[in-house]
């Protein structure tokens, strides 16, 4: 009788099965992904016009760069949800005692067509800048970014 290699003879031998090697592998590349995608780095936008992507609750990429001046901030809502973007200086306060909001763009509806992306200019000085969804609690519920103005 040939002996034939089994699930169960491969435990048995101390070396786990091809496909949990197989898994194991495909988690850890997930998380090199993951890990190398999330990072810290801002991303550097040069030129005039910045671009957001907005989905529930998020605004990507949550820290940008940019130089000072005159910006077209342009959201792209792939959500499915309504969002905006605001910028806040955060260094200023408005009567209520809030993070001053500098202007954003209209809300971008969900879905597909020229709705789901709106755009806002605004001049920016040097600084350290908030990005926020204005609408309902999504800013609570994580949907913000950081803005660097150098
Ligand atoms: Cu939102």
């Amino acid at each position: 009788m040939v002996a034939r290699p089994t699930h169960n003879s491969a435990l048995r031998s101390g070396r786990p099965p091809r496909a949990w090697r197989l898994c194991a592998c495909a988690l850890a590349t997930l998380a090199f992904v993951a890990t190398g995608c999330g990072s810290d780095d801002a991303v550097n936008v040069t030129g005039g016009t910045l671009r957001l992507d907005v989905d529930e609750y998020r605004i990507l990429p949550a820290k940008v760069t940019v130089p000072a001046g005159r910006m077209r901030i342009l959201i792209h809502n792939v959500g499915k949800l309504t969002h905006n973007v605001h910028v806040e200086d955060p260094s200023r306060l408005d009567d209520q005692g809030n993070p001053f909001d500098l202007g954003g763009t209209p809300t971008a509806h969900p879905g597909t067509g020229p709705m789901t992306r709106e755009a806002a200019i605004l001049t920016l000085a040097p600084g350290t800048y908030r990005l926020v969804c204005t609408i309902a609690n999504h800013e609570v519920l994580g949907q913000y970014a950081t803005l660097e103005v150098k």
